[in-house]
Parts: structure tokens; C-alpha cells; sequence
């Protein structure tokens, strides 16, 4: 079940936008045009026509710890979106397009619930913290396994790593760290060498904190390897962000652009119908609404 509960407010099957309806015309910037420049409803159309066009807000969700801010960060930061994070201001929520769910290992009751209140036809799952896992595919493993289970893709992310933005000081000291073949220890915490507060331990602290264990090992590896990929900390932190799955989500948000417009109209429509019960223009608003809008 979960999220393959059908909320009141799905779509009716089969839905397909329509290229001559109201969204067609909202999409051009033009909704206040199907009116006459002296009708009241061209200001109730020009606010909808720019509410239409808002960038694609995504709202970040899951169980507190799943790394729900850090995700919030990397869309905003890889993908250019409007996001809001938990916690954030809870008015931005009633402008979400998309839910993004965030799955810290398979789902659990906390998540099918919160799945099951969310809209069916706009969520997108990922398996957090990849990175955690011994490796890429027990990450994906999971994320298969979670998905069948859910009935929705999941997808793998390291959203820590999408966010790496080490500085030069920080690639500096990787690079010494590479050049002394230091290696990170599958317990990371016997990577913290150094006594308590020394600028060793404090730096390896740092390191672990920003960009966790898999990220150190990577980083050290492509330095050793005198790959491009490490010529610097720019290239390092774009190399990081190449194997974060976080870029990759750009399809899943692509495959749901139909979805968005279609409760874009929905809200276009229930703003003609407003202004049609005040009065406003009542035969025009009744017009564009039944004509599905141009014609
Ligand atoms: N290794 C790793 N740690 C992460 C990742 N994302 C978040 N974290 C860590 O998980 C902890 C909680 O992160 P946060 O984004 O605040 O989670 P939230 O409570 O869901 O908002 C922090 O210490 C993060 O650095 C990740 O992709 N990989
Ligand atoms: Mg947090």
C-alpha cells in the first residue's frame, strides 16, 4: 500500500494535458490575453498566469535524521530548485509541486505513513547516504528492495556528497594525506589520528564531517591516481558531485514536469471559478472554464 494510495485528489486516470487548454496559454505568459483588456478578470488572470509560472518547488520529506536538510541543500545546489527543507517556513508548503521522500534504509512504518499522505502521482523516493553502505551496489540493493516493496522507483543518492564543497586548504591536506598513502580505515573513527584538539585531528574531524569516509577514501584514491578529476578542490568537489546520483535525479524531475502542469491548471481553474461565484466577469470565467481555455 503506502504510496500507492490514491489521494482524493489524483488526477482522473488517463489524464493527458491538452495542448489547447488553459495551461497551453498560461505556459506562454498569455492567460490575461483570453479577455478583454477591460475585463475585471485580466489582474485575477495576470496573478494566476505568474503563479503558473513559479520555478518547480520541491518539498523535502522524511523521518528526522534521514539527512533531509543536507538534501534540501544539494537540490538547490546541483539542480537549481526551489526547495523547502523541514522546518522551513510550513507556508512555502502549500506551493510544493513535488515531494521528495528521503529513505535513510528500507522503508518503515514512519515512512509508509508519510508516503500514504503525500500525492501519489507526484513523489520521488531516494535511498539516502548511499554512501554509508559498504559500497555503491549494497546501496542499490536496498533501493531495489525498497522500491518493490513501496511500488515506486527509489533512487540512490550520497546528498553528502553532492554538497561537497572542500576549499583549497581542505584539497591541500588530502593531497598530503595521499602522498603519506594514508588509507581510511574501515572503522572511520581510527581515522581521527592525532591527540584531542591537535590541528591534525581537527582537520580529520573536518574532513569526515564534510565529505564522510567514502568521500575521503574517493578523494584519496583520485589524488594518488593523479587523476584530472583531482587536478584541484574544484575539480575534486565536481568529481564528488558526478558520483553523488544527486545530477541524476534531473530525469526524475523531468518525468513529472506533466504532472506539475496539470495541478497548475487545477489551481488556474479553481481561481476562474472564485471570480466567476463573485461575479467577476462571470460569462468569461464560465467560458474559458468550459472551453478547457483558447478554442
Ligand atoms: N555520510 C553521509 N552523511 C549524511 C548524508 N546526508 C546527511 N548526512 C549526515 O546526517 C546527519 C543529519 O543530516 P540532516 O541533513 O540534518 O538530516 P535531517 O535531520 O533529516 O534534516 C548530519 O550529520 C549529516 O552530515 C549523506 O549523504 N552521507
Ligand atoms: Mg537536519
Amino acid at each position: 500500500m503506502g504510496a500507492n494510495v490514491r489521494t482524493p485528489t489524483n488526477p482522473p486516470p488517463g489524464w493527458r494535458p491538452s495542448h489547447d487548454s488553459l495551461s497551453a496559454a498560461a505556459e506562454q505568459g498569455g492567460l490575461a490575453d483570453l479577455v478583454e483588456p477591460s475585463s475585471p478578470l485580466v489582474p485575477v488572470l495576470a496573478a494566476a498566469g505568474q503563479r503558473f509560472l513559479r520555478p518547480l518547488h520541491v518539498q523535502v520529506v522524511g523521518r528526522p535524521g534521514a539527512g533531509r536538510d543536507t538534501m534540501a541543500r544539494a537540490l538547490r545546489e546541483r539542480l537549481a530548485l526551489t526547495v523547502t527543507g523541514p522546518g522551513e517556513d510550513p507556508r512555502a508548503a502549500a506551493d510544493a509541486d513535488l515531494w521528495l521522500h528521503v529513505l535513510a534504509g528500507p522503508p518503515r512504518r514512519a515512512d509508509h505513513e508519510l508516503l500514504s499522505s503525500l500525492p501519489a502521482d507526484r513523489i520521488i523516493v531516494v535511498l539516502g547516504k548511499a554512501d554509508t553502505h559498504p559500497d555503491w551496489e549494497a546501496a542499490t540493493d536496498v533501493a531495489r528492495r525498497s522500491s518493490t516493496h513501496l511500488g515506486l522507483p527509489v533512487h540512490v543518492v550520497s546528498q553528502l556528497l553532492a554538497c561537497a564543497d572542500l576549499d583549497a586548504a581542505e584539497f591541500d591536506a588530502l593531497t598530503r594525506l595521499a602522498a603519506e598513502r594514508t588509507e581510511m580505515p574501515s572503522m572511520a573513527g581510527r581515522f581521527l589520528v592525532g591527540a584531542p584538539g591537535s590541528a591534525e585531528r581537527l582537520l580529520r574531524q573536518g574532513l569526515l564531517r564534510r565529505i564522510d569516509a567514502h568521500g575521503i577514501s574517493t578523494a584519496l584514491r583520485l589524488i594518488a591516481e593523479e587523476s584530472a578529476e583531482a587536478a584541484d578542490a574544484d575539480a575534486l568537489n565536481r568529481a564528488l558531485h558526478a558520483r553523488s546520483g544527486v545530477p541524476q535525479l534531473g530525469a526524475a524531475f523531468g518525468d513529472r514536469v506533466g504532472r506539475v502542469r496539470f495541478w497548475r491548471e487545477v489551481e488556474v481553474r479553481a481561481e476562474l471559478e472564485r471570480a466567476a461565484a463573485r461575479g467577476c466577469d462571470r460569462v468569461n470565467a464560465e467560458r474559458l472554464l468550459a472551453a478547457g481555455g483558447v478554442g
